[in-house]
């Protein structure tokens, strides 16, 4: 049975969070262990990451904010006139304002599965932009969904942040296919990390203070106040590791000790130093992001990137099928 496609705000309003018991349970039975990513974004987990992009060592939103000063305009005659924007994953980012004060928007629809953050961001950008026209979707740009009705005519899908880096690679064309398939989609730009050292890469994931021990262990606490799991998140620590010949960062939850946590019912054993599987983080060149996009019908036309080329921002057209 297919799930009714969410369009309306209201309507998507259940979505999101629907399947995080489920998915919980699902990642914890499995040999190796794993929690989806997209549930660190609850509304604490959403200003976590935003501390993030404000710690020393992570670069790319500093990166990527760069290109979009120095390369807005250019984005925009890319893109074109007239177009609804889509942007995926919205958080409350200043990266979407360098846009919409260059693009010639129609309408923006910010989808996020964060519903409380989604919102605030939305209600800001209304008040910022008081002719465009801002409709909000809370949903899982995962799963194919349609847009508000007030949203119709050619669309732009906007992707920052190399959230795309978060899927797996099977994942991440099915995303892209899905992207150039949606009716009246033009094309996207998508934001995505580029490889670089070892180094700078797994300090970006170890910051000196810690947030982003802080935003991992985080999930941990959702579980339990939403779950009512029995984590007690002191028992677990913190790893990020990058992986050069998968080209990705991997985020752990390492036990700390053996023990035993209950959620949902059902209990889940844990080996000392047994690691739970958190995020993938995916570094990519130009030119392998380039064959990628092109399986699925967009076709990279432009890149842009910042002075010390660590982040670029791509642009993607749909071909014509
Ligand atoms: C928001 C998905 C791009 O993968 O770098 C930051 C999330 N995780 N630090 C990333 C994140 C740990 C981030 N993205």
């Amino acid at each position: 049975m297919m799930r009714p496609l969410p369009r309306t705000l209201d309507e998507a309003t259940q979505a999101p969070t629907d399947g995080f018991l489920a998915d919980v349970l699902e990642g914890l039975s499995r040999p190796a262990k794993r929690l989806p990513s997209k549930y660190f974004y609850d509304a604490r987990g959403s200003r976590l990451f935003e501390a993030i992009c404000e710690t020393p060592e992570y670069y790319p939103t500093r990166a990527e904010i760069e290109i979009l000063g120095d390369h807005a305009m250019e984005m925009a005659a890319a893109v074109g006139p007239r177009r609804i924007i889509v942007e995926y994953g919205s958080g409350e980012s200043i990266k979407t304002r360098l846009l919409l004060d260059h693009l010639d928007a129609t309408a923006y629809v910010p989808v996020d599965v964060s519903r409380e953050p989604l919102l605030a961001a939305s209600a800001a950008i209304q008040r910022e932009y008081p002719k465009l026209k801002v409709l909000p979707l809370h949903a899982d740009f995962t799963r194919p969904f349609a847009l508000p009705a007030g949203a119709l005519g050619r669309s732009l899908v906007y992707f920052p942040g190399s959230t795309i880096g978060n899927f797996e690679p099977a994942e991440a064309t099915a995303l892209l296919r899905n992207i150039a398939r949606s009716p009246g989609c033009e094309g996207a730009l998508v934001g995505i990390d580029l490889v670089k050292s070892k180094q700078v890469l797994e300090a970006a994931y170890n910051d000196r203070d810690m947030v982003t021990a802080a935003f991992n262990l985080n999930l941990l606490h959702r579980i339990n106040s939403e779950l009512g799991g029995e984590f007690q998140p002191g028992r677990f620590s913190h790893r990020a590791v990058y992986n050069e010949a998968a080209a990705r960062i991997e985020m752990y939850l390492v036990s700390k000790i053996d023990q035993v946590v209950g959620v949902g019912g059902r209990s889940f054993s844990f080996r000392a130093r047994e690691a739970i599987l958190t995020e993938l983080s995916h570094k990519y060149t130009l030119d392998g992001f380039s064959d990628m996009s092109s399986s699925t019908g967009l076709t990279l036309t432009q890149a842009w990137t910042d002075d010390a080329a660590r982040f670029a921002v791509v642009h993607l057209v749909r071909r014509a099928a």
